[in-house]
């Protein structure tokens, strides 16, 4: 858990050692739930990525934090993340007072240590104060500097269970999420300021041939207005064209049949005020 753009996905698909979880520079990347497994020798760790914790009355961001604390009900430890190149604003307040309740189960890992360092000693000296009973780790999520001490710490301290999922698996997330996903990932990476936003992404058709070999994907990104539509499709097609190269691309790296993705842009006015397709995006 942590602020948008903390880096919390970033830090999933550092530890499983996969992509799993979406990530862009813009806050608010991550929109729900994401399962991310890692299974040793020692055990399985079974991490969720939640949205960033972001305080805003708007309809879509309420769904979010929704989200995001109702994963504290389904998690033995938890790990907090602090992007530690911004100072403590309103969200880390409330973030700290969340987690000042439960400190023997938090991890505070404190992020961008490669791009921070003088300021991670700070960071470290107010958590020690604020935080005194949590576990603090320093770590780089986009370098995997701290990782292995933060894996070692949560083997530590997580409770004896039962294996939960077979040792090759590293997500639970269905194929047509998986893929609405990478989509939404190269489309909103290619936009800027409010567009990442506006954008969702819709699986029409997934068709597998009877060998398996082969499948065929119909997919749209969904934004709010026309004009964004154009900024998406970009001068002669070139945006959405570069968009679904990227995302095939890694799309066959994922999957083990060679696909093809037929990839447009529609229009889906003020999406994000609508009940009903917030219920179906955010879970
Ligand atoms: N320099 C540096 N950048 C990082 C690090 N971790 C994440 N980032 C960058 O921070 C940005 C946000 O990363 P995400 O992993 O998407 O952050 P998030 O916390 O999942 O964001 P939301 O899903 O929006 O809440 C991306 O541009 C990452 O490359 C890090 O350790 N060092
Ligand atoms: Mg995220």
């Amino acid at each position: 858990m942590g602020r948008p753009s903390a880096g919390k996905s970033t830090l999933l698909n550092k530890i499983c050692g996969e992509k799993i979880s979406i990530i862009a520079p813009t806050p608010q990347t991550t929109r729900n739930k994401i399962r991310g497994i890692l299974s040793e020798e020692r055990g399985q760790l079974i991490f969720i990525d939640t949205p960033g914790f972001h305080l805003s009355e708007k309809k879509l961001n309420l769904h979010l934090k929704d989200v995001s604390i109702s994963s504290l009900d389904e998690s033995d430890l938890f790990v907090y993340v602090i992007d530690t190149t911004r100072t403590i604003g309103t969200e880390e307040k409330e973030l700290l007072s969340i987690f000042s309740s439960m400190q023997e189960k938090t991890i505070v890992a404190l992020n961008k240590c490669d791009i921070a360092s003088s300021k991670v000693k700070t960071y470290s000296h107010t958590i020690k104060e604020l935080l005194p009973g949590c576990t603090i780790v320093e770590i780089s999520a986009l370098k995997g500097t701290g990782i292995e001490n933060l894996k070692d710490v949560l083997f530590s301290k997580a409770a004896e269970g039962e294996q939960m999922y077979p040792d090759d698996f590293y997500t639970d997330q269905l194929p047509e999420f998986r893929i609405s996903e990478i989509i939404r990932e190269k489309a909103i990476n290619s936009v800027k300021e409010e567009i990442p936003h506006a954008v969702y992404v819709e699986v029409a058709d997934l068709e597998i041939s009877e060998d398996g070999e082969k499948g065929w994907i119909r997919a749209f990104i969904m934004v709010e207005r026309e004009t964004q539509k154009g900024i998406i499709v970009g001068k002669g097609g070139a945006g959405i064209r570069d968009i679904r190269k990227a995302a095939q691309k890694e799309l066959n790296r994922i999957f083990p049949y060679k696909i093809y993705l037929d990839l447009r842009v529609k229009v889906n006015h003020k999406w994000r005020k609508k009940d009903h397709i917030l219920k179906k995006l955010i879970f």
